[in-house]
């Protein structure tokens, strides 16, 4: 048995769990000590596509042992890249089926179809309107509108050609791709070859199997994930910074606490609006509360703290947590990275589970399926049922603990802060990396995963990281644990960063560590990335960049789709977590891990080690800055008053 290991690293999570463990709830931890996970499986070495499997080939313990194949043949590298390319397949499928619904209701809306649905941005629906080669020239908002959602829908389905959005990387870039055969052509169709050459006895080859699952890959970051970033921005604005704070203490005694968890916004986005209602508002308050507070979890939550504020109640591993403080009346629930087990958790205290999707069937939930032609009934629907709940609380203990944040770093908000209104650039930026104030670009992503303590490894990496000046992007649950620990502030850059970039973060007034969103937000770091290339002075590539990516502790699928497209982007991408699911094959992981970088630049790499993760991280932006010639200018630069004026 390992040794105990801690669960929680935040304070109100110790507390809420301590308090469980008191009432005998058992939480996600608790399971993982029952179930250890399969040392076979965890790295790859299991095949169940077809019926004469399971077939389970550890790698021989005698050396010299030959190592065993599955009863068709096939050897550990076809199995572990096998089971590789399912997770893409599956990570990609759900966020470009997020996409795909963000997409029919911008596309319902643009004709006027569903009331409560509108263009926010209009400014960036031309961008993307150029971007998507239409002629915009004399047509008016809603034609054009219609259109970009007509070949926003196209692009999930096309069969032949490349993907719109694939023209938006750098030349060189999508030369690479060109030159490899990965471009994709359209999102479902490379999801769905995933499936075929998967399948018993197809691809066999571990190199050919990649292609395929770099090509699904990028159909998911440089296709779905995009596209429902930039349609939600369109429709419910880009993010600007915006101040809210994150951790289990923004639940409130007195109001009504409706929590918001999993990853689309299209239903929360009117469940902020109807919580505004002054009639809901007032139901509240007939119900013997002072009013409503909307909290998230997971990505919902980051989706609407980046155009609302709207304050989040935890990341991943805290979602049974947040019930068990009897203070939630009732939690909303939409597609992934919801736990079965929140039912069980909830039905211990008086909180409503409801599920709002017709995706996502739950045992014991409350179906209040979202209507997009009458979101707003369904959202008040919802709040309704909520509200109703309140006077059923008994035990209330809310952790009061919380912490400040800024979110709201869109590509376009980071473009115009640094440049300024007059000229939106990057040009600062990429200055101040060439100085060596700004010693390179990292981004931390991704989950939390339950065989580690929750959060730990993305803050010891965060904080090495800014602390050798290294400036941080972050999304996902990452973002949400950054957050917690303070990290999302201005004030973080005096306590936590190098030099160099606290100096940079003093002048602009931004934090070292900047949230850029939910997870399909990660296309905004490739967008960031590609404006920087574009800007000049720091390569022709992504893959020249002082930067690297990581996701310390990564538990779902999405993960590894992210993964790949990061890697076939150009990027350094390193993996922490209690395993890297395919290291039972050292050949195939070898593949990743090594030759990759000599196909795309980027390549994989995994340690559970945060400091070490930093290290390699930090090694490999030095080895760009080498490259680049830009390792001499390192070291302190001070600001003078020209700089100064510039920046400001
Ligand atoms: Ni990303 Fe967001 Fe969190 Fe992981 Fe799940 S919520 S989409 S998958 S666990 S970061
Ligand atoms: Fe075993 Fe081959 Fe079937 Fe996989 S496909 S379960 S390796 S026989």
């Amino acid at each position: 048995m390992p040794e105990e290991k801690k669960h929680y690293s935040d304070k109100a999570s110790i507390e809420a769990y301590e308090n469980a463990k008191k009432d005998n709830i058992l939480t996600v931890y608790d399971r993982a000590e029952d179930l250890r996970p399969c040392p076979i499986g965890s790295v790859g070495d299991c095949c169940k596509h077809c019926g004469m499997g399971p077939c389970r080939i550890p790698a021989p313990k005698k050396e010299g042992e030959k190592r065993k194949a599955g009863l068709c043949g096939a050897t550990a590298e076809t199995i572990a890249a096998r089971n590789f390319l399912r997770m893409i397949a599956a990570g990609s499928a759900s966020h470009s089926d997020h996409g795909r619904s963000v997409a029919e209701i911008f596309l319902a809306a643009a004709k006027g179809e569903i009331p409560g649905y509108k263009i926010k941005d209009e400014q960036k629906l031309l961008a993307l309107a150029l971007d998507f080669g239409i002629n915009i020239d004399g047509k008016d908002m809603k034609t054009i509108a219609i259109e970009v959602g007509e070949k926003s829908i196209a692009q999930f389905g096309q069969q032949h050609g490349e993907l719109l959005y694939i023209k938006k990387a750098p030349e060189k870039r999508q030369e690479i791709w060109r030159k490899m055969g990965v471009v994709p052509r359209g999102i479902d169709r490379e999801v769905v070859e995933i499936m075929h050459r998967t399948h018993m006895g197809v691809d066999q080859d571990y190199k050919s199997l990649m292609k395929q699952g770099t090509r699904a890959a990028l159909a998911d970051g440089w296709g779905g994930s995009m596209l429902a970033t930039d349609l939600q921005d369109i429709m419910f604005g880009t993010p600007v910074p915006v101040y809210a704070e994150v951790n289990l203490g923004v639940l409130k005694k007195d109001q009504v606490n409706i929590v918001i968890h999993g990853h689309e916004p299209l239903l929360s986005e009117m469940i902020v609006v109807a919580s505004q209602d002054p009639e809901i508002k007032k139901y509240a308050v007939a119900k013997g509360a002072t009013g409503i507070n909307i909290a998230g979890i997971c990505c919902t939550a980051n989706e609407i703290l980046m155009r609302h504020g709207i304050p989040i109640a935890g990341n991943f591993l805290q979602q049974e947590l947040a019930i068990t403080t009897g203070a939630i009346d009732a939690m909303v629930v939409d597609v992934q990275c919801v736990m079965q087990a929140l039912q069980n958790v909830a039905s211990c205290f008086h909180t409503k589970l409801i599920t709002t999707s017709h995706q996502a069937g739950i045992t014991g939930a409350t179906a209040i399926p979202f209507n997009e032609h009458d979101a707003l009934n369904s959202a008040k629907a919802i709040l309704k049922t909520g509200i109703d709940n309140f006077p059923n609380r008994k035990n209330v203990a809310i952790p009061d603990i919380k912490s400040p944040m800024i979110a709201g770093f869109s590509h376009e908000t980071i473009n115009y802060l640094l440049g300024g209104s007059f000229r939106a650039s990057y040009r600062p930026l990429n200055d101040n990396i060439i100085n060596g104030r700004i010693r390179g670009i990292a981004g931390v992503v991704g989950c939390n995963n339950a065989r580690t303590t929750c959060d730990t490894n993305h803050l010891t990496l965060v904080k090495e990281l800014i602390k050798n000046d290294v400036i941080v992007l972050t999304t996902g649950c990452s973002a949400i644990g950054c957050g917690k620990e303070g990290l999302l502030t201005p004030e973080a850059a005096m306590e936590f960063a190098g030099p160099g970039l606290r100096e940079v973060c003093e002048t602009v007034g931004i934090p070292p560590v900047l949230h850029m969103g939910a997870c399909v937000d990660n296309s905004r770091i490739l967008i960031a990335a590609t404006a920087v290339v574009k800007e000049g002075g720091l390569g022709n590539d992504i893959s020249d960049l002082p930067a690297a990516g990581a996701a310390p502790e990564w538990m779902s699928e999405k993960a590894i789709a992210i993964g790949q497209y990061f890697v076939a982007s150009g990027v350094y991408t390193i993996f922490g977590g209690s395993a890297f699911p395919t290291t039972g094959s050292p050949e195939f992981t070898k593949y990743l891990f090594e030759d990759m970088e000599k196909i795309y630049g980027g390549k994989w790499d995994y340690t559970n080690d945060p400091v070490e993760m930093a290290r390699k991280m930090i090694e490999h932006i030095d080895k760009k800055r080498k490259e680049l010639g830009i390792d001499k200018a390192k070291g302190r630069v001070l600001f003078d008053m020209a700089d100064r004026r510039e920046l400001a």
